[in-house]
């Protein structure tokens, strides 16, 4: 037991220094949870597992301070002074510390970080999105439903100019948004510059076509940064502004590549893919985090929009509440996490004019996703983030993939509650029995149908994309096996 990092009933957490943590801590044999709680908090801050003479008054008011534990649910809350962190709103550090080596300490079966809160005077420190939702609305003219995506399939092995032929035919089907697949990145078959002037050239034909704006997902991740800017630069000279989003595999490539595309290219929306999360976030995973920390901790570093899960409804595995917390957690002003309620913005008593405009935003939120999309469809700007842009993070977009298809996005819509993300299909557009345009028109009709309160079924007798898809993925739609975690992920214990 290290003493020293025991702080139990300490109020003092509460005073705006401290960022604090819950975890789900599980320790071997008869180790007690008071022992391996202190030590987890001593390898996350200032300590090693040994009391060392080198201390001084000052170290010693950096470390991190276990101030509650909940002997039976195994949850250890611990607070971090955010002075500790690398000053200049480095995300990567902070995870180095509360998601690094912790994950390695032997007494531990468990250590799972399950949320995370920000006070509002350590946000100032972080960048959050620049580029948001609704800028790409904007783009689009597109206020009152969901950006409809597609990710390119096969996955890679498709030349520059047949990719963008799949473009074109998924953006005149009607859809918005294209991205490439998370590995595509310059491979012989499809090199790099010669892929971006092929899509540009589909997105010219396409927008000629349907009179709509499009727009595509690059993506940018490389073996180093040189080459990553490398690359958004000449998308940058090819591109319209607007048209088009730089992707970044975020774990596979880390938080510096994130963080430094995002503060390179402030007027580019940041699109976070999360492959390999699974490794940290998948609910029987007993070592890792939630898709809640990792979404906050997106939004905090300022991608403008992060996979968040398909919330039980597609192909991968992964917790509901997790992903719909996630998701929720991203988009809001104000949303309850797993145990903390975070705001991520001061929202002082005087101001009346934000306070106004926060109960307006709560109050759409309650009406659901058909509210949400009714009420824009009256042309209600909701948007609070442009009104108040200066004093948030802004908002990060759920992105979500994951083996949606037409069939499944109605479902989709009711169990995350909004309009306000992107969905992306790949098998769910382009295994159409009619081809990707198709299918893009069947995402389109499935979203009219959700949104006219009519059966998929009912409105597929007027309109034969839907009704090919239906009979298509109802035959092969997947549901990945459902590990039900929501056990550890309630709110009882809110900050
Ligand atoms: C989806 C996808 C996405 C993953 C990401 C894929 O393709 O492109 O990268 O779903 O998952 O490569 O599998 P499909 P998440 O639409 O064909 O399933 O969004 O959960 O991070
Ligand atoms: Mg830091
Ligand atoms: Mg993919």
């Amino acid at each position: 037991m290290q003493e020293q990092y025991l702080h139990l009933n300490d109020k003092e957490v509460f005073n705006g220094e401290f960022m604090l943590a819950v975890f789900k801590m599980v320790p071997y044999g008869d180790i007690e949870i008071e022992d391996v709680a202190t030590e987890v908090a001593a390898e996350s801050s200032t300590g090693s597992n040994l009391k060392v003479g080198t201390m001084t008054g000052y170290s010693q008011s950096v470390d991190a301070r276990v101030y509650k534990i909940d002997k039976e649910k195994n949850l250890v809350y611990i607070a971090y002074p955010w002075v500790m962190f690398d000053r200049g709103g480095n995300v990567q550090n902070i995870m180095t510390f509360i998601a690094g080596n912790i994950f390695g300490m032997a007494e531990l079966r468990e250590c799972k970080l399950l949320d995370v809160w920000f006070p509002s005077q350590m946000l100032d420190q972080y960048d959050g999105p620049s580029v948001t939702l609704d800028d790409m609305r904007g783009y689009l003219q597109n206020f009152d439903r969901p950006v409809l995506g597609s990710i390119i399939k096969p996955k890679i092995g498709l030349t520059s100019t047949e990719y963008a032929e799949v473009c074109y035919d998924f953006w005149v089907g009607g859809g918005d948004f294209v991205k490439n697949d998370e590995p595509q990145a310059d491979q012989n078959f499809s090199p790099f510059q010669k892929m971006v002037v092929s899509v540009r050239e589909a997105m010219d034909r396409a927008e000629e076509a349907t009179g709509h704006t499009k727009v595509h997902s690059f993506n940018v991740s490389a073996s180093d940064f040189d080459t990553m800017i490398k690359r958004a630069d000449y998308i940058s000279s090819i591109m319209k502004p607007g048209s088009y989003a730089f992707l970044v595999d975020g774990i596979t490539s880390g938080w510096t590549a994130v963080q430094t595309i995002r503060r390179h290219y402030p007027n580019v929306f940041l699109h976070f893919h999360r492959a390999g999360h699974g490794a940290f976030t998948r609910a029987e995973n007993p070592i890792g985090y939630s898709v809640l920390v990792l979404s906050k901790f997106a939004r905090l570093a300022g991608a403008s929009g992060i996979h968040t899960g398909t919330a039980g409804v597609g192909k991968m595995a992964g917790d509901v509440k997790d992903d719909i917390t996630a998701a929720q957690g991203i988009l809001r002003l104000r949303a309850k996490g797993h145990y903390f309620d975070q705001c991520w913005s001061e929202i002082p008593e005087s101001d009346m004019d934000m306070i106004a405009e926060v109960k307006k935003e709560e109050e759409l939120w309650a009406s659901g996703a058909r509210g949400i999309a009714q009420s824009r469809a009256r042309g209600l700007d909701t948007f609070l983030e442009r009104k108040m842009s200066w004093r948030v993070i802004s908002k990060t977009a759920p992105i979500i993939s994951g083996g949606l298809n037409p069939v499944l996005l109605p479902q989709f819509l009711d169990v995350i509650g909004t309009i306000d993300f992107i969905t992306t299909m790949g098998g769910g557009v382009h295994s159409h029995p009619s081809g990707t345009k198709a299918g893009a028109t069947a995402v389109v009709q499935s979203y009219e149908a959700w949104k006219a309160e009519v059966s998929l079924e009912e409105y597929a007798k007027e309109h034969k994309e839907l009704d090919e898809a239906i009979k298509f993925f109802n035959k092969h739609g997947t549901q990945a096996h459902r590990v039900d975690n929501s056990a550890v992920y309630h709110n009882e214990d809110a900050i």
